[in-house]
């Protein structure tokens, strides 16, 4: 693996597992050569006639001329006695999947104390972040905060101020719900045209997990919250970047914002906001305050520090946009996607994410010719409001270059733009909520880039 080349920004080739879906190699996976040829010839095959990317579709694979010997070789694990139990009692990914992890992105200064780690959405399937790839964004570091000790109080307009200790939450009623979160800076260096390698670090700051807690206004009734007058509440982390953010109380008389401890089945990671997080459904990551300590309500926006000069979105004519929450319309490839390479001509599953701040995605369409035509792409079950949605699209590649993008459309009717419709409105200086249409160049050497097309 060449960890030292991407670091360098010299080489765009991916840091990956050595082989994802599809028969797209990763480029560093020297040394499985058998491997490869075996899906080079098969997908040669496949590309041979034309109807068999359908027989491909349905689960017929082409076989390598003369078969593969290596079926018949009985290799140790089907004669010798497998291992007992795991010893650890909480298990982990098998050791041949060591280069799946989440990175720092070589498009921002590397620090040793890191600050945000990206989620490798090039090898993931479905929906659902592993909770142990969830993207991280600390302001201040992270902690590991004793459960026991931890405490969560309402003040502010309040019948009664109340401090609730982790078991009396866990008492109450209970909701599951899968999410997307983003951070509002993902994509943000494409947006300074500054083209990052893989789709790791041009969409990383991105998951989707199924959170579990207590809607913040089952918490807010408790309390005697006065819901007329009270438009606004502040929610406080309890680490030391005093991350405050100012929550509309529409979003929690919905009912959709939940106090949450639970990520996909177990208590949330320390990295994630151990013991307790603030989940703010299609609004960017940062109002999902984490290490949550105190809900305050109140009748106007707080105009906290990470609201009121950061957060904000510089426009065209000098002036900024200020509570700009909503996560719009996006969605992207992830593969094919930059760093990985196509083998040969022929059948490719083209993949991706789609997620809308205001709902379910709609549609998704896809073009291999830079958005000169488009087809629609098969969104795959479930599609959820506010989750992330999983589409995909049979391709034959005829090995010659493909400009590879995916374009969203939310049940509101919100398109995702291309980015000379994103600079038009916004400008080219802004740093959060880009949310463009991206672009990914197949190469005739099949290898794949992030480029962006006007
Ligand atoms: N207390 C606290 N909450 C926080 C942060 C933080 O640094 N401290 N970072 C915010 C930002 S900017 C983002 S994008 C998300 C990241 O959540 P994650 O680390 O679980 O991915 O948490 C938000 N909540
Ligand atoms: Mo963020």
């Amino acid at each position: 693996m060449k960890e030292d080349s991407i670091n360098s920004g010299r080489v765009q080739k991916a840091p990956e597992n050595f082989l994802t879906q599809s028969g797209i190699k990763e480029v560093f996976a020297e040394g499985k050569k058998g491997r490869r040829d075996f899906i080079r010839n098969a997908f040669a095959a496949a590309a041979a006639g034309a109807a068999a990317p359908m027989a491909m579709a349905q689960g017929n694979p082409v076989p390598t001329e003369g078969g593969d010997p290596n079926i018949l070789n009985l290799p140790e694990h089907a004669t010798g006695l497998g291992q007992g139990v795991a010893v650890e009692g909480y298990g982990k990914p098998s050791k041949f999947e060591a280069n799946l992890q989440r990175r720092q992105s070589p498009g921002l200064t590397q620090t040793t104390q890191a600050s945000v780690s990206f989620a490798p959405l090039q090898s993931l399937f479905g929906i659902v972040t592993p909770s142990g790839l969830h993207f991280e964004r600390h302001h201040q570091g992270w902690w590991d905060i004793d459960p026991s000790k931890h405490r969560f109080m309402i003040n502010g307009m309040v019948k009664k101020n109340m401090v609730l200790t982790m078991d009396e939450i866990m008492r109450l009623p209970s909701v599951s719900r899968f999410h997307f979160i983003e951070c509002g800076a993902n994509t943000a260096v494409d947006w300074g045209n500054v083209a990052v390698p893989t789709v790791q670090y041009t969409h990383g700051m991105l998951s989707c997990s199924e959170f579990t807690g207590v809607p913040l206004i089952t918490l807010l009734e408790l309390a005697g919250a006065d819901l007329k007058n009270g438009k606004f509440v502040l929610a406080e982390g309890g680490d030391g970047s005093s991350m405050t953010r100012t929550i509309p109380m529409s979003l929690i008389t919905s009912g959709e914002v939940l106090v949450a401890y639970g990520q996909n089945g177990e208590m949330l990671r320390p990295e994630n906001g151990y013991p307790l997080r603030l989940i703010v459904p299609g609004v960017q990551g940062v109002s999902w305050v984490k290490y949550l300590r105190r809900i305050e309500v109140g009748d106007k926006p707080y105009a906290a520090k990470d609201e009121a000069i950061h957060y904000i979105d510089l426009q065209p004519g000098g002036l900024h946009r200020q509570y700009t929450n909503l996560q719009e319309v996006k969605s992207v490839v992830t593969t094919p996607s930059g760093g990985q390479v196509l083998l040969d001509k022929g059948f490719y599953n083209i993949t991706g994410l789609a997620w809308s701040g205001k709902g379910k995605i709609q549609r998704v369409d896809v073009s291999v010719d830079g958005g000169r035509n488009w087809r629609q792409a098969r969104l795959e079950t479930p599609v959820l409001s506010k989750a992330l949605t999983r589409f995909n699209l049979d391709w034959v590649w005829d090995g010659k270059p493909a400009i590879i993008q995916s374009r969203a459309q939310d049940e509101t009717g919100h398109v995702q733009p291309t980015y000379q419709q994103l600079r038009g409105v916004r400008g080219t200086r802004s740093i959060y909520h880009n949310n463009a249409i991206q672009s990914w160049l197949v190469q005739e050497n099949g290898e794949v880039k992030n480029v962006q097309v006007s």
